[in-house]
């Protein structure tokens, strides 16, 4: 079983403020141009006038090829490396692109920055050999030309790439390393209020992609260690199957933040769903995801002998709470983290003396 904290080691996180700004096709055309008139005319006043028209040129050649290139190399450098990315990360871009998809652009942006400088130097062979000056002319042209449409012909990675970092941004600031405890169950069943009594700061609200939830972070401090419980609602109250594509990868994603799963189910009907439809969904969870799942009964205050008696034959859970109080709740957490968190600990501690 992988666990995201096992699947940790060398598995970069994407850094949001090493996420290069990516130009657009018509920002990029604009530079060049920019680039290439501000080299002005130099030289002395002794050489000729073709001398100089041709020294002037060139220099604008190198100056405006050197900018685009090192733009373009940038992006590429600077965009996730698929191969080395943590999967949580890999999931959620190949649901929004595809993998091979944004490898092709990255590496069609990557490999355009090689063919800038093929073309200037080019362009700079055509002028030094021009007979005369409107064979600089013709030159200029056909070196602007070029260039233009190499950036023409990236529009649409461009544009892809654009859209891939602004999804990047406005990820919910996970670490997908650090041992997470994922609280699932149906809508209502009491997963905000659980997240709110074992958090120890007020947990933070998150959008998450391609869905319209959002979804709360909170983390449990540990001696210098720090485990994140985030509730997902809307995400995992809802077969997988009543989801379209995109909307379940992302989903699915998260198997590679749980290192276990936390269900919660409402004994009562206050929530408005059957124990069975709570059951299904609880199979499910369990077997779509890696990641141990344990169950436990909330609204323990509110619930009658003969409910919790029910609940308790289907889900065998490992404790009753009340959310609502905050009763049980923090006990319930360290159930959760001696069982889980603490092996897994141990065992990274060895790792790391071995
Ligand atoms: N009596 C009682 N009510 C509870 C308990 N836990 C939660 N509630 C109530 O149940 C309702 C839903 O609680 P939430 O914590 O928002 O439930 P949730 O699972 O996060 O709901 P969604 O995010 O909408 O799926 C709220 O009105 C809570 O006050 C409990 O242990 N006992
Ligand atoms: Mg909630």
């Amino acid at each position: 079983m992988s666990t995201a904290a096992g699947a940790g080691g060398e598995l970069e996180v994407v850094d949001r403020t090493r996420l290069p700004y990516v130009y657009s096709a018509d920002e990029l055309v604009g530079m060049f141009l920019a680039a290439y008139a501000r080299e002005e005319s130099r030289g002395s006043g002794a050489e000729p006038a073709f001398v100089k028209q041709k020294r002037h040129e060139i220099r604008r050649i190198v100056a405006s090829g050197k900018a685009i290139a090192s733009v373009l190399r940038e992006i590429a450098l600077r965009m996730p490396f698929l191969d080395k990315l943590h999967p949580f990360y890999r999931d959620i871009i190949d649901a929004a692109l595809g993998a091979r998809a944004y490898k092709h652009a990255v590496a069609k942006i990557g490999n355009a920055h090689i063919a800038v400088r093929a073309i200037a130097r080019e362009a700079i062979n055509a002028v030094r050999t021009a007979p005369d000056k409107s064979g600089v002319l013709h030159a200029r042209r056909m070196y602007r030309g070029r260039i233009v449409s190499l950036i023409e012909d990236l529009r649409p990675e461009l544009d892809r790439m654009r859209e891939i970092v602004a999804l990047l941004r406005k990820l919910p600031s996970i670490d997908p390393r650090a041992f997470t405890v994922v609280v699932a169950g149906a809508p209502n069943v009491g997963k905000s209020s659980f997240v709110r009594c074992v958090s120890t700061a007020k947990p933070e609200v998150a959008e998450y992609p391609f869905t319209t939830k959002r979804i709360h972070v909170g983390h449990v401090r540990l001696r210098g260690d720090v485990v994140q419980v985030i509730d997902t609602p809307g995400l995992l109250d809802r077969p997988l199957s009543e989801r379209n594509m995109i909307e379940r990868q992302a989903v699915l994603a998260l198997r590679h933040l749980a290192s276990v799963i936390l269900f919660l189910v409402d004994p009562t009907y206050h929530s408005g769903f059957s124990l069975d439809m709570q059951y299904r969904l609880y199979r499910e969870i369990a077997e779509s995801f890696p990641a141990p799942a344990v169950a436990a009964l909330n609204k323990a205050d509110l619930a009658s002998g003969e409910e919790l008696e029910r609940a308790r034959k289907l889900f065998s859970p490992v404790a009753e709470i009340s959310a609502l109080e905050c009763r049980g709740a923090g006990e319930l957490m360290n159930y959760v983290l001696e069982k889980y968190y603490v092996p897994a600990a141990l065992e990274r501690l060895r790792a790391s003396r071995r």
